[in-house]
């Protein structure tokens, strides 16, 4: 579905804090607390709706991974969404804007249901809530997976480390879907990984993010953690990042995405994530 879709809502909270949100997916491309920017865009990125922005916040609906019916993640950050509440602030100036998307006949030829994405915003002084409410407007059940594909900016990946994954569970795609337990308290990435963790802590924190600060991440509803960073293999081979840009970037992705929900009519699944700079 070729689209011109340049259209972005800008949240600004003044000090210079403010949060980006492509229509192009309802994609968060730009978190910045006072003029230091917290997340991870690649410079290739393209924004023409053929394929989902490499970097910010892109939502992953109905389908976490590969897909027979679709592209890989599902169309919900490849769909035009629309802006259901403009940029409004609260009483203590936090600000909060509504996006939403619903069932079209792109969407349809790969997923024939119909529903109801409805995607609230807030900025607060240190603090990105981005929620995500999947309504079933359908006449039945269906099933689906979610995820926040979170990509962080950092200035060297091999000196974060990721709390909240000890003991977990985990797929590691860098070895044929093998599963292991995750052993260490922080884990740290020299390498290329491709982590799907199990029913991981409620709370991350990341350590080196931007200005060498810790990032906290709260996920509501959403019980798995993915961690991935490409290293300078996967880069390689997408041409939409950087061969040099794996250093930069750590995607921690917040999701609910090995059991399937499943999410009766006229019912709603919320999902929801707090990222905050320590
Ligand atoms: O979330 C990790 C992952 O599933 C990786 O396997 C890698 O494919 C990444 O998502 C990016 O996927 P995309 O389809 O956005 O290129």
């Amino acid at each position: 579905m070729a689209s011109s879709v340049s259209s972005v809502v800008v949240l600004d909270r003044g000090n210079n804090t403010t949060c980006t949100i492509n229509l192009l997916g309802a994609t968060v491309v730009s978190w910045r607390v006072n003029n230091q920017e917290q997340l991870f865009v690649s410079k290739l990125a393209v924004f023409d709706g053929q394929k989902s922005i490499r970097g910010g916040i892109p939502l992953v609906f109905p389908h976490f991974g590969p897909w027979a019916y679709g592209p890989q993640h599902g169309f919900a950050k490849i769909c035009r969404w629309e802006v259901e509440k403009q940029p409004e602030p609260y009483e203590n100036g936090d600000i909060e804007a509504i996006f939403s998307v619903v069932d079209t006949p792109f969407t349809k030829q790969m997923w024939n249901y119909s529903f109801k994405l409805v995607l609230k915003v807030v900025l607060r002084e240190k603090e990105l809530q981005v929620g995500l409410n999947v309504i079933n407007t359908s006449p039945e059940p269906f099933q689906f997976t979610m995820l926040f594909h979170t990509y962080l900016k950092v200035p060297d990946v091999r000196k974060c480390s990721i709390s909240g994954l000890h003991g977990c569970m985990f797929v590691d795609k860098t070895k044929e879907n093998s599963i292991y337990q995750e052993s260490r308290e922080l884990v740290t990435i020299d390498n290329w990984i491709d982590n799907i963790y199990q029913n991981t802590l409620q709370e991350h924190i990341i350590s080196n993010v931007v200005s060498g600060r810790k990032m906290k991440m709260v996920k509501y509803n959403l019980p798995d953690t993915v961690v991935w960073n490409p290293w300078d293999v996967k880069a390689s081979t997408m041409s939409d990042f950087g061969d040099d840009e794996y250093p930069n970037m750590i995607c921690v992705e917040a999701g609910a995405v090995m059991t399937p929900i499943t999410l009766n009519p006229s019912n709603t699944y919320e999902g929801t994530i707090i990222l905050q700079v320590m």
